[in-house]
């Protein structure tokens, strides 16, 4: 057989990959469409690269050497479950299934058990970088067995970007990690999308200044710590004119927030394991908000400051102050998704390697920033950081940034400009530094109304006042 690497699923996705994979020396391509057309189309198309088209999937595993090792990308849920049973039909044990679809990392944790009792090897792939990450050099978060990683290895290195010279893929973790980590990376877009989304609304609100302008303003802290992927197109996206109208293309866009739900997966996954994320479920909610037209049309006539009523003094100055809030909030935003996939590996076992995953996300994929070699550097000093933004350089930067961002967040709050993801960024900064929190009191309603117990900050041991009785505190069995 001639092909060391195959693909099923010739969609955008899966045929960018498969172009890719054919692009790098020493590769030679199997692919695989359900319907025939998208595997003559790739294969016309593009005469350079080694494929071998095959049309069935007995073809397609002839084609292979030995171990099989095939990429799955097509559309997650049971079109995925259909192809990895269709492909352990004609493979042999010990050969490879990756999917490199958006699964639900519990689907791939479900999977991955079910192939292996069969004698097979199965990864579960997160992909970012969209389209062209596909073609030129994605992100890559492989998740599966040892055994595996030894074939796909350095095929996926050849693939991926590359970042500060270093290929940005990494073996994440065992069955559903590669998944989990690629479902928070999305829960981090959000979040980071929201935050930009913010900056522009409170600018332009503040400022005045036009979206061609506010672009300007972007393209300048492209230059700065805040260098990034989604800093860069925010500029590119707010420099646009419709062509129809003339008008800014940010103007002419309805503005109801559109979302495929690896967002809410972030939120609920969060949820279950206890990971306060709230920079990303404030950014999920936004989006939810801002797509119920029909209670937004009911509410426009609620009380408030009036829209036009508010204008800064000084426009560089209050820029700047939004630019710090920015930043603290993005810092926030990537703690909270580092700290949900550290309660993932141990809630689920998985060994991950934080600074890895910060690494990896350096290039290819949508949330690449310059911030990723902060993060990194905090891990290489301290791998079992608690909380990465306690680490000395975010400390100094959240020092730095402190007063703008409570400037900002209350200047917001007067003006009647949502800021849902600066507040609740700063609103959960503050409750991790505070000494003492009203949860103390929840405790006592909770013992109230259902004898649900407390501790004491003075003894060990777990208590209950009598409160219906004489109100004396007894020692109890925490029950509940
Ligand atoms: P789609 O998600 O649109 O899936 C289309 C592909 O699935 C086609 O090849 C189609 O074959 C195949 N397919 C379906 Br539908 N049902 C099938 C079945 N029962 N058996 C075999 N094949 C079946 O393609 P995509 O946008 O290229 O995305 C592929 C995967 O990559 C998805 O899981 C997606 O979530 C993920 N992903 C996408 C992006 C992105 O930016 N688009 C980024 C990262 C990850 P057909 O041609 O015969 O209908």
């Amino acid at each position: 057989p001639a092909a060391n690497i195959g693909v099923v699923g010739l969609a955008v996705m899966g045929s960018n990959l498969a172009r890719n994979l054919a692009s790098r020396e020493g590769n030679t391509v199997a692919v695989y469409n359900r319907s025939r057309s998208k595997t003559d189309e790739l294969v016309a198309e593009h005469p350079e690269a080694e494929f071998v088209p095959a049309f069935s999937y007995e073809e397609f595993a002839a084609s292979l050497q030995k171990p099989r090792t095939a990429i799955i990308m097509v559309k997650a849920g049971g079109p995925t479950d259909a192809v990895i049973d269709s492909l352990m039909d004609v493979f042999e044990p010990g050969d490879i299934i990756i999917d490199g679809g958006n699964s639900l990392f519990t689907d791939t944790i479900r999977r991955e058990k079910a192939v292996r009792e069969r004698g097979f090897n199965f990864v579960g792939m997160g992909v970012s970088g969209g389209e062209e990450g596909a073609l030129l050099g994605p992100s890559l978060m492989p998740g599966g067995p040892d055994e595996a990683w030894v074939t796909l290895g350095p095929i996926l290195r050849s693939i991926a970007a590359v970042a500060e010279g270093e290929p940005c893929v990494t073996h994440v973790g065992h069955d559903g990690a590669g998944h989990f980590v690629k479902m928070v990376h999305n829960g981090i877009e959000y979040a980071d999308m929201q935050l930009i989304a913010e900056a522009y609304d409170l600018i332009r609100r503040g400022t005045g200044k036009s979206p061609a302008e506010i672009a300007d303003v972007f393209a300048e802290w492209n230059r700065g710590e805040l260098e990034s992927y989604l800093i860069e197109i925010t500029a590119e996206v707010l420099r646009q004119t419709d062509a129809a109208t003339g008008q800014p293309l940010v103007d002419v866009v309805v503005d109801e927030a559109g979302a495929k739900g690896t967002g809410a997966w972030t939120v609920q996954t969060a949820l279950d394991l206890g990971v306060p994320v709230s920079g990303i479920a404030e950014a999920t909610f936004a989006r939810s908000l801002s797509s119920h037209r029909e209670q937004r049309d009911v509410s426009g006539g609620l009380p408030g400051p009036a829209e036009d009523a508010f204008t800064v003094a000084d426009a560089d100055a209050f820029i700047e102050q939004v630019r710090l809030a920015l930043y603290a909030s993005k810092i926030v935003a990537y703690s909270q998704g580092f700290d949900e996939i550290r309660a993932g590996a141990a809630q689920y076992g998985w060994t991950i390697d934080l600074g890895a995953i910060s690494r990896i996300w350096r290039g290819g994929c949508i949330i690449r920033a310059q911030f990723l070699n902060r993060i990194a550097d905090a891990y290489a000093a301290e791998p079992e950081l608690p909380v990465l933004l306690t680490a000395p350089y975010f400390v100094e930067a959240l020092g730095r940034a402190q007063d703008a961002w409570r400037d900002i967040v209350a200047t917001a709050a007067a003006a009647g400009i949502p800021s849902p993801a600066f507040s609740s960024s700063l609103a959960y900064y503050d409750g991790l530094r505070a000494r003492r929190l009203p949860a103390a009191l929840i405790q006592g309603q909770r013992d109230f109304f259902g004898a649900h117990t407390y501790k004491r900050i003075d003894k060990p041991g777990t208590f209950h006042t009598l409160w219906s009785a004489d109100r004396t505190e007894v020692e109890a069995e925490d029950t509940h």
